[in-house]
């Protein structure tokens, strides 16, 4: 742990009678102070996943957690983490906003002394971090390529055109969903119409589902939002134009990230399926901190388990990458375990 020694000067009689200035060492803090430069509140997603640190890095548990809320701004992310060196905190937690920008930054850390961990989205132009926790978002994407494939042909559906209702630009998230589905619809000849940013907020699913509706109404037949907030937006935007959805309905809706009012979605028939991207990653990042204080090397990458949840089994088994995927039917007890 690093000490953290507040040098202070302290008056002392000394033998002469003489009052002189001393060095008192502070108290050494026992809590380890952890900097998080969290994402923003864009989604239900989000919120779990700031729960999830707020639970773990307490100060029963050791720590001090210096908690910043970078409101879906990058500039505002590479403030905080720089501010967290001049704090010179023990380590330093980042969910990157987006996936470039940062080796600058990282080097600044590394010449801190700090270790940094990177949780959930990834850094492409940077290895100055000491670990990764989070999901494999084109493997996501690819499930939901693949389970699609499998429902469209156990209900006889022939022809998909689709739309899809991305994330955030440039986040590691959005990417690997995008590259995943787009990958199986090339290799299956289906239609993507269109493709926007929705920034992982209902707001931005509502409005880019209505301008899709717009534009493409009566020619689509499945929707693939890339998170719940998105997928509530969209179904808004149907529901007032008149547009059924869901298992009984003309659209097949495709989300990610299954919080909770996502399966209850699912459970409904609302939402015809949902991949699951596990936020709750605080505690293998304990795990880590803890090796390095032990002096100990952590694993470099540390995956989230997931599963992919249904309304009903027409679809139980498929296949990514030669490897099998079960898919899960939403039930009350799924529901009132998720996030
Ligand atoms: C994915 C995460 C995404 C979620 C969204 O790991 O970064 O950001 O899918 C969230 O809900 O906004």
């Amino acid at each position: 742990m690093k000490k953290k020694l507040a040098v202070a000067l302290a008056a002392a009689m000394t033998l002469s009678g003489a009052l002189a200035a001393v060095p008192v060492m502070a108290e050494d803090s026992d809590l380890i102070v952890v900097g998080f430069a969290q994402v923003g509140h864009e989604s239900d997603w989000r919120t779990a996943s700031t729960q999830s640190c707020q639970d773990v890095f307490t100060e029963d548990n050791g720590y001090d957690l210096q908690f910043v809320d970078c409101d879906n701004d990058s500039a505002t992310q590479l403030e905080a983490i720089r501010t967290f060196i001049e704090q010179d905190v023990d380590y330093i937690i980042v969910d990157p906003i987006v996936s470039t920008g940062w080796d600058e930054a990282l080097t600044e850390c590394e010449d801190a002394g700090i270790p940094v961990i990177v949780i959930d989205r990834t850094i492409e132009d940077s290895d100055k971090y000491v670990s990764w926790v989070g999901s494999n978002f084109k493997t996501e994407g690819l499930a939901a390529g693949e389970w699609l494939k499998a429902y469209a042909e156990a209900n006889g559906i022939e022809e998909i055109n689709a739309l899809v209702i991305e994330g955030t630009t440039g986040a590691s998230a959005t990417i690997g969903r995008t590259e995943g589905f787009s990958e199986i619809a090339d290799a299956e000849g289906w239609t993507i119409l269109d493709s926007q940013d929705g920034d992982f907020t209902q707001s931005g699913g509502q409005e880019v589902m209505e301008s899709y509706i717009k534009s493409y109404e009566g020619q689509f037949n499945v929707v693939v939002c890339q998170n719940d907030n998105e997928a509530f937006g969209a179904i808004d935007a149907m529901t007032a134009a008149g547009i059924s959805y869901g298992v009984d309905g003309d659209v097949i809706l495709i989300s990610f990230d299954a919080c909770t009012a996502g399966l209850e979605l699912v459970q409904s028939g609302d939402i015809n399926a949902d991949f699951e991207c596990n936020p709750l990653a605080a505690p293998f990042v304990e795990e880590v901190i803890q090796q390095l204080e032990a002096g100990e090397t952590p694993e470099t990458e540390v995956y989230m388990e997931e599963h992919w949840y249904t309304y009903d089994d027409t679809v139980s088994t498929f296949e990514v990458d030669g490897v099998e995927q079960t898919c899960t039917v939403v039930t009350d007890e799924i529901v009132e375990a998720q996030y």
